[in-house]
C-alpha cells in the first residue's frame, strides 16, 4: 500500500522548550506497509532543518485508530516552525500549524495557570490594570452568611449571621466548598515548597504583586483568609461549604445574589483544613511568625474536633429530608476519611514534631494512590518525602518502602505511555476518564515530577513534559484543553465568569475538565470513546468545566517543568 498521509495531526499546540522531548502523532484509518517521512521546516525560509521518517504508535487508540508517530526532538534551535509530512506523490502532503522552539515559552502558560485563581477571587472588584478585559465589579462580599439549619447549635443558631468573605470561587459555579479547597490548597502550596527560587522571580500583576511575599503566596493567602473562617471559634469544626441552596443561573458574579448559606461541619472538611493550615503554618513562617501561629493554632483546634467526631461525614440528601431550605449544589461527599486523616497528621507532624501523628501515619497503608480531591493521602506523603530531614531519625526504611512505591507507581504509568497511540500514559486505560479527566492527567504529571526529584531518572522528566503535551493538544480530540494556549481551544467553557461576558474570550489559563465518557450533563456530544467524549459547550459541566482543583495541578505541573527547564 502507498504510504498515506491523511489524518488529524496532534501535537502540543503551545510548542516546545529546546530540550524537551518533541512528538507529533498522526492519527490514521489504517497502517501504512511504507512508513511516510516528515521534515521539520523553518516558516521563514522554509529550509528542513530535520527530518525523518514516522514510526508507528504501538497500540492502537481508544477507538481503535492506529496512529504514526514523528519524533523531532533532535530540534533544539530555537525557532518557528511547521511540521511536514510526504507521501510518495507530489501532492501528497501534510503540513501542520506552525508552532515554536523556544527557552522561554511556558513562562506565560506557568503564570497564567495561576493568575486563574486570581480571576475566581470572591468578594472584591477585579480593576482592568490587573485583570485587563477581563475586569468586574466585586461579587458575593459573603459578609452576611447565614448558619444552615444543618450547621445551627447553642453558640450558633439557625440563621444566625456570620462573615465568610474572600476565597475563590470553586468552578464554574459560584460557592465554595472546603474539602475542594483543601486538595487545591495543598498542591498550590508544595508546588511553591518544590521550587521556591523560582517562584521569586514570577509576577502575576496581582494587587499584592509589589508586597514581599511571592505572587503564588499571596494568591493562596486570599483563600486562606476564607478558609480560616470556615472554622467555628467555639468548637474547632469546620463548615462543610458556604453556599447559595441551589446553582445560581449563569450570570455575572455581581448579579448573582441569592441568600448564601452555612452549611454542616464535616470531618472530612475538618480533617482537610487541619492539613491546609498546619501546611500554611510552616509556608509562611518566614513571612510572618503571628500569622503562622494563628494557622497552627486553627489546623490543632481543627484536629481536636475531627478526633472527637471521627466520622461526621457529608449525605446530601439525608440532609435535605431533615432540613430547609433543601441543598442541591456540589456535594463533595465523601465516606472514606483515612486518608484526610493521614494527610493532617502529616502536615500536623511535620508542624509540631508531635509523636501522636508519627503513630497515625505509621500504621497507614502506603501504596500509591493518585490525588483526587476525595483521596488525598498521598499529598501526606510528598510532603513527608519533601522533608525528610524532619522524620525520625530510625525511620529509614519505612521512608525507602514509601519511596519504591512512588517509583514504582511511575514507572508503570511510564511504560504504559510509551506503549501508548499518543505517547502518553492517560490515553492507556479508559477508567481514567472520570469527571475532571484532565486532572487526572496534570496530576499523573506531579507524580512523574515527584519521581525525578527522588530518583533524578530523567525519563520520568519525558513522561512529565508527554503529561503536559497531552493537555496543550496530544490527545484524540485535538484540543488544547486550556483556555487561551493553543490555536483550538475551549471558547466555550461552562465558567459563569465567562458565560457572563459573551463577547469576549474565555477568561485565560484555565483548564477544562475533559473527556469523560459518563456525560452526566445530557449534551449533545459526538463520541462515546473515553479519550473523545468531550463537548465544547457551555452546557457541558461534565467536560468542558473549569475548576480550581484542577488548575492546582496544572499550575505544579507547568510550573514545576518550568522551572526545571529553565535552570
Ligand atoms: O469534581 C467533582 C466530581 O468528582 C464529581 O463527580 C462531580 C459530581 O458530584 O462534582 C464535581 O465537582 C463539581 C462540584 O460538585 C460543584 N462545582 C463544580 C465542580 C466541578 O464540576
Amino acid at each position: 500500500a502507498k504510504p498515506t498521509v491523511s489524518g488529524d495531526l496532534r501535537f502540543n499546540q503551545l510548542g516546545f522548550s529546546p530540550l524537551s522531548e518533541k512528538i507529533a502523532v498522526l492519527v490514521t484509518q489504517d497502517s501504512p506497509e511504507v512508513s511516510p517521512k516528515f521534515a521539520v521546516r523553518a516558516v521563514e525560509t522554509g529550509e528542513a532543518m530535520l527530518t525523518g521518517q514516522l514510526k508507528p504508535g504501538h497500540e492502537k487508540t481508544l477507538s481503535g485508530k492506529s496512529t504514526l508517530v514523528a519524533d523531532f526532538s533532535g530540534l533544539a534551535t530555537p525557532g518557528h516552525y511547521y511540521l511536514e509530512i510526504t507521501g510518495t506523490e507530489a501532492a501528497d502532503v501534510l503540513r501542520s500549524t506552525p508552532f515554536d522552539v523556544d527557552q522561554e515559552i511556558y513562562q506565560d502558560l506557568a503564570a497564567a495557570s495561576i493568575k486563574a485563581f486570581y480571576y475566581q477571587r470572591a468578594s472584591t472588584e477585579l480593576k482592568e490594570v490587573h485583570a485587563g478585559p477581563w475586569h468586574r465589579a466585586a461579587g458575593h462580599p459573603d459578609d452576611k452568611v447565614l448558619i444552615h439549619a444543618s450547621a445551627a447549635d447553642d453558640t450558633r443558631p439557625e440563621n444566625t449571621l456570620v462573615s465568610a468573605p474572600k476565597g475563590w470561587y470553586d468552578a464554574g459555579d459560584y460557592n465554595k466548598y472546603v474539602v475542594n479547597s483543601g486538595i487545591t490548597m495543598g498542591t498550590l502550596m508544595s508546588v511553591y515548597e518544590r521550587y521556591p527560587e523560582y517562584f521569586l522571580t514570577q509576577s502575576l500583576n496581582i494587587p499584592e504583586s509589589e508586597n514581599a511575599l511571592p505572587d503564588i503566596l499571596d494568591e493562596v493567602r486570599y483563600n486562606l483568609d476564607w478558609l480560616a473562617a470556615m472554622q467555628d471559634p467555639s468548637d474547632g469544626g469546620v463548615y462543610h461549604k458556604l453556599t447559595t441552596a441551589g446553582f445560581e443561573g449563569m450570570v455575572a458574579a455581581h448579579e448573582a445574589t441569592q441568600p448564601r448559606y452555612m452549611v454542616q461541619k464535616t470531618t472530612a472538611a475538618t480533617l482537610d483544613f487541619a492539613a491546609v493550615m498546619a501546611q500554611a503554618a510552616r509556608v509562611y513562617a518566614p513571612y510572618g511568625e503571628k500569622e503562622s501561629k494563628r494557622y497552627l493554632q486553627a489546623a490543632l483546634a481543627a484536629w481536636q474536633w475531627a478526633e472527637k467526631h471521627p466520622a461526621v461525614t457529608y449525605r446530601q440528601d439525608e440532609l435535605n429530608r431533615q432540613f430547609d431550605p433543601d441543598v442541591t449544589t456540589g456535594a463533595y461527599n465523601d465516606e472514606q476519611l483515612d486518608d484526610e486523616r493521614l494527610w493532617a497528621a502529616a502536615e500536623l507532624f511535620l508542624a509540631t514534631d508531635d509523636a501522636n501523628y508519627w503513630k497515625v501515619i505509621r500504621s497507614a497503608p502506603s501504596e500509591y494512590e493518585l490525588p483526587t480531591w476525595a483521596s488525598v493521602r498521598w499529598l501526606g506523603y510528598y510532603s513527608l518525602l519533601a522533608h525528610k530531614e524532619k522524620l525520625p531519625q530510625d525511620s529509614g526504611p519505612w521512608r525507602s518502602a514509601l519511596e519504591k512505591n512512588l517509583t514504582v507507581a511511575a514507572r508503570q504509568l511510564r511504560s504504559a505511555g510509551e506503549r501508548s497511540a499518543y505517547r502518553v500514559p492517560m490515553v492507556s486505560d479508559p477508567d481514567l476518564f472520570v469527571w475532571g479527566s484532565n486532572a487526572v492527567a496534570a496530576n499523573q504529571g506531579i507524580l512523574f515530577l515527584e519521581a525525578f526529584r527522588i530518583t533524578g531518572d530523567s525519563g520520568f522528566l519525558r513522561s512529565a513534559e508527554a503529561t503536559r503535551d497531552y493537555l496543550l493538544g496530544r490527545n484524540a480530540t485535538g484540543f488544547s484543553y486550556i483556555t487561551g494556549f493553543g490555536h483550538k481551544t475551549p471558547q466555550q467553557p461552562h465558567h459563569r465568569l465567562a458565560a457572563a461576558n459573551p463577547d469576549m474570550p474565555p477568561l485565560p489559563g484555565f483548564l477544562v475538565g475533559g473527556p469523560n465518557p459518563s456525560q452526566q450533563d445530557g449534551c449533545e456530544y459526538t463520541s462515546k470513546v473515553a479519550d473523545e467524549s468531550y463537548t465544547d459547550h457551555v452546557c457541558s459541566y461534565a467536560s468542558n468545566e473549569i475548576a480550581i482543583n484542577w488548575n492546582a495541578p496544572l499550575a505544579y505541573l507547568v510550573n514545576g517543568l518550568n522551572a526545571i527547564e529553565r535552570q
